[in-house]
């Protein structure tokens, strides 16, 4: 954060100049794109600077089942900072409850995502500009075409690009899209499945981080296809205690072999609520498609409501009125 001022300025009375100085800060310190319903804040300073340090512990290899590579950070964002994270990103960022309907043969069900999400990227064939985020061919650098993606692209807000740049710098890998899920209490879920779309290319790295309510995280191998004439050795399933701050890389063959899920809960820390934030390398078109359309959607914004401490619809009019009687 810029906190420039002139030197006398601190021996002026401070009147009328202060506010103008301190709205100016943070209008020209937050992250803000045609396609964000409200600008998103630069992390706490203090959050930022300790994420220069992370992570705070070594990762600890679990690679001793057949097909599995996890490196497990407990944890990666310091204990210090956890919660401060979790309240900032939970209060800034906009989120969606997506709804979506899907055809098994005949029969059309529609399908109610049981947690928030929200999105950031763009697959590898394109890239933002640094000036103005509009969306660039990778290889021309010109402008891509309006109807090159089904929904607009969003670049990562500064908040999640430097804990983006962190993970890069500990992990080896590079990342081009931000999932990010909030589960808002024991009902919330994600069920069994695995990251391996083509997209992805083969052997992908997922970063996967954990701020707010400890939740399980539950693995078990795929079943062999009933064509197998080798059924591989056998896997045990695990399950790993996920706490704030902590952070699973999964990588190597392991999305193309396990399935993991964050099942329903009852009771436990599950009400406080959860952030998970997974990073991911796209290199085609088809996921950017895909991401935008199962994590942002075509419905309504949702924002933290820090009053009744709970996910609220959010509308640019509401949000004026509410700012106006403040
Ligand atoms: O919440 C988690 O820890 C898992 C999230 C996940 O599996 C996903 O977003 O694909």
């Amino acid at each position: 954060m810029s906190l420039k001022r002139p030197l006398d300025s601190f021996f002026k009375p401070s009147q009328a100049k202060k506010p103008k100085v301190e709205v100016e800060v943070s209008v020209q310190d937050a992250s803000s794109h045609s396609t964000y319903p409200f600008p998103v804040p630069q992390l706490p300073p203090s959050v930022a600077d300790a994420l220069g340090f992370a992570p705070a512990v070594e990762g600890r290899a679990i690679n001793d089942q057949p097909d599995l590579d996890l490196l497990y950070f407990q944890p990666y964002i310091a204990k210090d900072i956890e919660k401060d994270m979790f309240d900032f990103l939970r209060q800034e960022l906009f989120f969606y409850r997506v709804e979506y309907r899907i055809k098994r043969g005949s029969v059309e069900t529609l399908i109610k995502t049981p947690r928030y999400t929200t999105v950031f990227g763009v697959d590898g064939t394109s890239r933002f500009s640094s000036t103005d985020g509009s969306v660039l061919d990778s290889k021309t650098n010109k402008p891509v075409q309006k109807d090159r993606y089904k929904a607009q692209p969003r670049p990562l807000p500064g908040c999640l690009d430097a804990l983006r740049i962190a993970t890069e710098g500990s992990t080896g890998e590079t990342y081009n899209f931000c999932l990010v899920n909030y589960y808002a209490n024991g009902s919330d879920s994600i069920s069994y499945h695995s990251d391996d779309e083509r997209f992805l290319g083969s052997n992908p790295a997922i970063a996967s981080f954990s701020l707010g309510a400890k939740r399980s995280f539950l693995m078990k191998h795929k079943p062999a296809p009933p064509s197998a004439t080798n059924p591989p050795e056998e896997a045990k399933p695990l399950k790993l205690p996920l706490a704030s701050g902590d952070m699973i890389l999964m990588r190597g063959p392991t999305q193309s072999n396990w399935l993991h899920s964050i099942p329903k809960r009852k009771g436990g820390e599950s009400e406080k609520g959860r952030i998970n934030i997974t990073f991911r390398k796209a290199i085609t078109r088809g996921a950017s498609d895909n991401y935008y359309n199962y994590n942002v959607g075509t419905g309504g914004v949702f924002r933290w409501d820090p009053k009744r401490e709970e996910m609220m619809p959010w509308s640019p009019t509401a949000h004026t009125e509410k700012t106006e009687l403040a």
